[in-house]
């Protein structure tokens, strides 16, 4: 009785004394640890996050140790962003020609450095990547190719959850990227533990996944079936982000959550600048912001540019992990530019034009002098050896 009396008293204070934590009890503590590391930088200001860092920039393909935010700064992104599409037809790089076998490379590299790796995942077309052809962005059978797709007809979501006739082939995706992701291992042989962002940006309806291309329970379904999958395949080591692009109020941002079980960060992607953008960027954050803390999750800009001045400000007025900038693309006229003798100015007039959205050398210089802007170093020793 006394016994049983100790016990209750112990797990009622443990309950009252627990910390956040990761949404997965079966999580790695590698995991943990990187759900609190989370947590506590979150409490110190913004990291910058960018896609491909590490992979390629506006003039070079695959260099280890090259980095486009190194050169303009002088120190790595505290987040490199990797791109899954394309894996699951089982190809050796990506829907952006970036090889899995030096994702790996850098994932690992990266790892070791104490940064952190977030992944993002432009997965085919269930009903049309079938058809001949490389998927490139935007073309049929891509992540874009929505043209043929209602959600009461022809609706790809459906066709892969339990019951639907493309679903023994989505197993198979989600096996080949399970199998990948597996080989993401330190040099202790352990899982390295990283942030997952499947189907992004679901208020949007420029996805097979997006509004109005299923239901919302629908992509509810195909969240909850990822993750279990994922985490039955072994793959403990996964933080899951949920992510909507812009919206206007919670109710919509919450439309397809999946549930508290499933989700360690609430994100948005957001892209524009100007007033307009500013007010309601700055509003979404805000019950974004409070969703998240509520719930202790940890809160992100999964996705977003320019970096504009009045955004960094936004930002600073919230609790936000990190921000994320899309990756420079390599310039397709690159052979041709090479050749002329103000090729760096022509690169920035190509970034300034074309590549508005993606941060030039002043912003990024204005982000990296402002303090509550993380880089690498800054990270490196935070709370990488604690015990969770
Ligand atoms: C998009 C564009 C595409 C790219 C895709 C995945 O936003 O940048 O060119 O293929 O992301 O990285």
């Amino acid at each position: 009785m006394k016994q049983t009396f100790i016990l209750t008293c112990l797990l009622f204070v443990s309950v009252c004394i627990s910390k956040a934590q990761t949404a997965n009890p079966q999580a790695t503590p590698e995991a943990r640890q990187l759900f609190s590391r989370l947590m506590d930088l979150q409490k110190k200001g913004t990291m910058y996050g960018h896609q491909d860092d590490l992979m390629c920039g506006f003039t070079w393909w695959y260099q280890p140790g090259r980095s486009d935010t190194k050169d303009a700064v002088g120190d790595y992104p505290a987040i490199a962003g990797f791109e899954m599409g394309e894996i699951e037809r089982k190809g050796e790089r990506n829907l952006d020609s970036v090889s899995f076998k030096q994702m790996t490379e850098q994932v690992k590299w990266f790892h070791k450095q104490n940064g952190i790796i977030t992944v993002s995942w432009h997965v085919t077309n269930p009903i049309t990547s079938q058809y001949p052809g490389k998927k490139e962005p935007n073309g049929a059978g891509s992540a874009w190719d929505v043209k043929t797709i209602s959600a009461d007809s022809l609706n790809a979501v459906k066709s892969i959850l339990p019951g639907g006739k493309n679903h023994d082939e989505f197993d198979q995706w989600l096996t080949t990227l399970a199998n990948y992701f597996k080989t993401w291992k330190d040099d202790n042989g352990k899982l390295i533990p990283f942030i997952f962002r499947p189907f992004h940006e679901h208020s949007g309806r420029f996805f097979w996944w997006g509004d109005t291309r299923c239901t919302d329970e629908e992509y509810a379904e195909l969240w909850r079936y990822t993750v279990n999958f994922l985490r039955e395949k072994g793959l403990n080591n996964i933080l899951f982000a949920y992510n909507t692009d812009k919206v206007n109020s919670l109710e919509q941002y919450l439309r397809g959550y999946p549930g508290d079980e499933y989700v360690d960060l609430i994100t948005i992607d957001w892209y524009g600048s100007g007033q307009e953008f500013n007010e309601a960027v700055d509003k979404a954050l805000n019950f974004t912001g409070e969703y998240a803390k509520e719930k202790q999750k940890i809160h992100a800009l999964s996705e977003c540019g320019p970096i504009s001045s009045d955004l960094l400000q936004i930002i600073k007025k919230h609790d936000i992990s990190f921000l994320l900038t899309w990756r420079n693309r390599p310039l397709n006229n690159l052979a041709e530019l090479e050749k002329l003798p103000d090729f760096n100015e022509k690169v920035e007039q190509i970034i300034t034009e074309k590549y508005s959205y993606l941060p030039n050398k002043a912003t990024m210089q204005e982000m990296f002098n402002d303090k509550h802007y993380l880089f690498l170093k800054n990270i490196q020793e935070i709370n990488t050896n604690k015990k969770y």
